[in-house]
């Protein structure tokens, strides 16, 4: 059903108000002093969002890495996007890879698109992560502008078991890393070397964000990637890698760039960290691997 107003269409959509003295969660932060939501199961209506961002034709770029042996996880990353991944939204994949040949052949739906994006793959396993934000860097103003409107980054070794939707998209988000979303300051493992640009004292930093799962509007993620590109090249120079490489990076920059929206852990789980009581849905999963073996050779 819908209203004609001085011919503006406005359909109705029927939901439960939201309660003012009654917030959907108390048991966990669901708002960042510098105001940005931190998104949880339950705080959100799904039903609202997609009649907000279909109103507005959104496209949205997601973008991995398969090199070298990482490939092998492809046929079940794509498989579960397509089930939970932005349903029913215009998605494009972007793949990197350095064995195009070996990408699968996935039945993909419709307003869904792959592009196989043919990159060389380093030899360190470190440069491969690290390179990652060269590599989206330099595709935001040939390619990702003209495409799309956000983008999500995220890794490979991974599938999806829930829905991942609109709720993620804002101007530039970060998702809580699964093993310190209940840690002091002190037991983040920011870089701690003074002589590196991803160093962090023990008395600044909100949160440890996982390298593994950022985006947002395609601008947003050109000024991060090229932060985190150029940090690593000014550290590289003098000869210093940041502890957790990117993910040390990308630390830096959300302290000093905060993320206007932050993604619950639920975003990028791994089975590792058990199941606690916050966490009621696990999104996104880290799979199970054999990191000597498939770090090499
Ligand atoms: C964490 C982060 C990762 C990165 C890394 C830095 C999460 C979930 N993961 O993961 O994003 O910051 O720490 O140390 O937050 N890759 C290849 N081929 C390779 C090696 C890597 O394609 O030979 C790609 C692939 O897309 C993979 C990603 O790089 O998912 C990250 O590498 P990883 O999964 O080995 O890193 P990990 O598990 O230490």
């Amino acid at each position: 059903s819908s209203l004609i107003e001085n011919n503006v269409r406005l359909d109705r959509i029927l939901y439960p108000k939201p309660e003012t003295l009654k917030p959907p969660r108390t048991d966990v932060l669901t708002i960042a002093p510098w105001l940005a939501p931190i998104i949880w199961n339950g705080i959100f209506n799904s039903d609202i969002l997609n009649a907000q961002f279909h109103k507005r034709g959104v496209r949205i770029g997601l973008t991995t890495f398969a090199i070298k042996k990482y490939v092998r996880f492809m046929k079940d990353f794509l498989e579960t996007a397509e089930k939970f991944f932005m349903v029913g939204h215009k998605v494009n994949y972007y793949i990197f890879t350095d064995r195009a040949h070996e990408i699968p052949n996935i039945t993909i739906g419709e307003g869904r698109h792959i592009h196989i994006i043919n990159v060389t793959g380093y030899q360190r396993w470190q440069d491969v992560t690290m390179r990652r934000m060269q590599m989206i860097r330099d595709e935001t103003y040939s390619r990702f502008i003209n495409e799309v409107d956000y983008l999500v980054c995220v890794d490979v070794d991974m599938r999806f078991y829930g829905s991942v939707g609109v709720e993620i998209l804002g101007d530039v988000f970060g998702t809580l890393h699964p093993g310190f979303f209940g840690a002091s300051r002190q037991q983040f493992t920011y870089d701690r070397n003074p002589k590196s640009v991803a160093c962090i004292p023990v008395d600044e930093g909100d949160f440890y964000y996982a390298g593994g799962y950022f985006g947002g509007k395609i601008e947003e993620v050109y000024k991060l990637t090229n932060f985190c590109h150029s940090a690593m090249m000014t550290d590289k120079a003098i000869g210093i890698e940041a502890l957790w490489h990117d993910e040390s990076y990308l630390n830096k920059y959300f302290l000093y760039y905060k993320p206007t929206k932050i993604l619950s852990p639920e975003y990028v789980w791994n089975n590792y960290y058990g199941s606690p009581a916050a966490v009621q849905i696990k999104r996104f999963v880290g799979v199970d691997k054999n990191y000597d073996e498939v770090r090499f050779r």
